[in-house]
């Protein structure tokens, strides 16, 4: 699955690889020993494929409901325009008439991949954080996000095991879209949990979405990474004019803004203190931030 699919297939599922696998290149490696690629529903885009894209075989198909996303980024041998599930179906109809020459699960591969990517990164700050709301987060919970280092985080590391539990905000990777993407979430599902998690920057986008989800009493939970500085952009600039502007942030006290607006509000200064704060967050029927002070080299980290 792609950043945009996470959670279309369950990623505990034997045969489910997820963008997690391309620490080190392992799930690129995987990607171009296959003899066939079979893509579906995905444009393949920058937000979608990754801005260094993926290697695929030379053998690609690709399956989409729009005709113009077919081949646009990547040149495909076959494409099938259609919606998935009918496409799928007609495929499988027609698979036990043909000559079946291999059959051969790549569940071990997949678990090799998965294993591997996982124990290179299980000593960054980054994935320790992730692991914390892995712990506290409800398999049905709905997290959203926008375009913080924290937002890659996710992306690697969390996993997702329901269609619609992940949302970004798609090839805009617009700021200010988390946290009331959030407040929406819950509303559409009261029984469930709704995550955002951003940046100090994003969150600053739409800090007054806190007054509606009060006004309200919607539950929607902020983890804010705190860098005081748009973290990202500040690492672009380093690398290519190899000085910074306009990319320090004001930092507002998080917690004191939370309170008030009404909401609850906390620190988190490592991973526990992030899972305790999140299981007492699903208690209460008002917002909680919880703010999570980082030091900027780890978003400036590569
Ligand atoms: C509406 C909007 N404006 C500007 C950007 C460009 N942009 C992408 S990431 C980023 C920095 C985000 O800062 P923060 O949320 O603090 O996350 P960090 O990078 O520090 O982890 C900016 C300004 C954007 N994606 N959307
Ligand atoms: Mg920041």
């Amino acid at each position: 699955m792609t950043p945009l699919a996470k959670g279309t297939i369950p990623e505990d599922h034997p045969l489910s690889l997820s963008w997690g696998g391309r620490h080190e290149g392992h799930l690129d490696r995987f990607l171009a020993e296959a003899d066939v690629v079979l893509v579906v529903g995905s444009s393949l885009d920058e937000a979608d494929a990754g801005s260094k894209g993926l290697p695929f075989p030379e053998h690609l198909i690709q399956i989409d409901a729009c005709r113009e996303v077919i081949g646009r980024t990547c040149p495909v041998s076959v494409g099938l325009v259609g919606d998935a599930q009918a496409v799928l179906n007609q495929i499988l109809t027609e698979l036990p008439h043909m000559e079946q020459t291999m059959r051969r699960s790549p569940a071990a591969r997949i678990a090799e991949c998965i294993a591997r990517s996982e124990g290179s990164v299980q000593d960054e700050p980054g994935w320790q954080f992730m692991d914390a709301i892995q712990q506290a987060l409800p398999r049905d919970a709905v997290v959203t996000n926008d375009a913080s280092r924290a937002n890659g985080w996710a992306i690697f590391y969390l996993r997702r095991y329901l269609p619609n539990t992940f949302n970004i905000t798609g090839n805009l990777g617009a700021l200010g879209y988390a946290f009331p993407a959030a407040v929406g979430a819950k509303l559409a599902y009261p029984e469930r949990q709704a995550l955002c998690i951003v940046g100090d920057g994003g969150f600053q986008f739409t800090p007054f979405s806190l007054g509606t989800a009060v006004q309200h009493r919607i539950n929607a939970v902020a983890v804010v990474f705190n860098d005081a500085c748009y973290g990202r952009i500040k690492r672009m600039q380093h690398q290519h004019f190899g000085r910074t502007i306009g990319a320090d942030l004001p930092s507002p006290d998080f917690v004191r803004l939370a309170e008030s607006y009404g909401a609850a509000g906390c620190r988190a200064d490592d991973p526990q203190q992030l899972y305790d704060a999140l299981v007492a967050a699903w208690q209460r029927d008002i917002p909680t931030l919880i703010e999570v002070p980082i030091e900027e080299r780890l978003t400036l980290a590569s």
